[in-house]
């Protein structure tokens, strides 16, 4: 025994909503409540059809139709739409690899949810450079403050509209995309020149906001693992390092906070070869009472604050399939 009723949804702002659902309801195939009503027979066909097409789209590809069937929101107030219990059991993509996996191969802002139980988001997908990138963090003109709370770098912070805007998309955000299974992380990276370089580290996890990565390549240097000497590496490897702000200190520097020193929250040891997070110089070398700038020590030093960088992150079958030196990637 089933029963069908015949509905027909239409997106609004990326979800599924109800628009119509049909006073049919069927007991068993050729017994329509409506009796003697061929019509009634047909209708259950159609919505039998319709029905499965719609949660097939919500399962599969709602990502992909969402967008170009898209209503304006006066449509929605015109016609009086109630959001439905349809909008719960849509899914988004999971990330911007299943975006480009769905054929939007558009560099862009697009709503994700790696995790069904949560919220979907914002973040900037790199089409570019191989496509699928899920960018975690950028910076590029000094406009966002960095210098900020535990609370803000949990939830992200920062300008979710210009395709250089600076942002970080949030520890929380950040963490249920690991938990997916397996990333690789890749750094982009501009100097004043307008010279760039990449990292990329393998099998990039965060447990419990605790940074862990695996096999370096590119031609940035592996300052991520603290530089080139043993004892660089002991003060400042950034592997297996919790995260630190400057109202939380979970960083090995016992005589104070590293995040209140260096200006921006991150994965300090005591403290740091790299903050991507750091102050934003307006110029490469910089002096201070602190090594504070926007750093990658293997490059271009502690005393050297970097005009770019996009942090940026995939499922590494698309590094296999095609591995950019960051010529292509979104810096101006
Ligand atoms: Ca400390």
């Amino acid at each position: 025994m089933f029963s069908i009723r015949f509905t027909l949804g239409v997106c609004f702002r990326k979800r599924w909503v109800l628009l119509v659902k049909s006073p049919y309801s069927l007991r068993g195939l050729g017994e329509p409540r409506v009796p003697g009503s061929a019509a009634a027979v047909w209708m259950s066909q159609a919505s039998l059809f319709l029905s499965s097409t719609i949660s097939s789209v919500a399962q599969e590809q709602a990502c992909i139709l969402c967008p170009l069937v898209d209503i304006s929101s006066w449509w929605h107030t015109a016609l009086g739409f109630a959001p439905s219990p349809f909008n719960r059991q849509i899914p988004f993509c999971p990330d911007c690899s299943a975006v480009y996996g769905r054929k939007s191969t558009t560099s862009g802002y697009y709503r994700i949810r790696p995790r069904a139980d949560r919220e979907p988001f914002l973040a900037f997908c790199d089409m570019s450079d191989g496509g699928g990138w899920t960018v975690i963090q950028r910076r590029s003109n000094g406009r966002e403050n960095f210098n900020r709370k535990w609370d803000d770098y949990k939830l992200g912070f920062g300008k979710f509209q210009g395709k250089n805007d600076e942002y970080w998309l949030g520890n929380d955000h950040i963490h249920d995309l690991l938990a997916r299974g397996e990333y690789s992380l890749k750094i982009d990276l501009m100097d004043w020149h307008g010279e760039r370089r990449y990292a990329i580290y393998e099998n990039f996890q965060l447990e419990n906001y605790r940074l862990w990565f695996g096999t370096y390549s590119g031609n940035a240097g592996d300052a991520l693992s603290g530089g080139s000497n043993f004892e660089d590496q002991w003060s400042a490897s950034h592997r297996g390092m919790q995260f630190t702000t400057f109202d939380k200190d979970h960083d090995q520097f016992l005589a104070g906070n590293c995040a209140s020193e260096n200006k921006g929250g991150w994965w300090f040891n005591r403290c740091h070869a790299v903050n991507l997070n750091g102050r934003y110089y307006k110029r490469g070398k910089y002096s201070g009472p602190h090594d504070d700038g926007l750093v990658w020590s293997t490059w271009h030093g502690m005393w050297y604050s970097l005009k770019y960088s996009a942090m940026k992150i995939r499922a590494p079958f698309f590094i296999d399939r095609e591995s950019g030196d960051g010529e292509n990637s979104q810096a101006s």
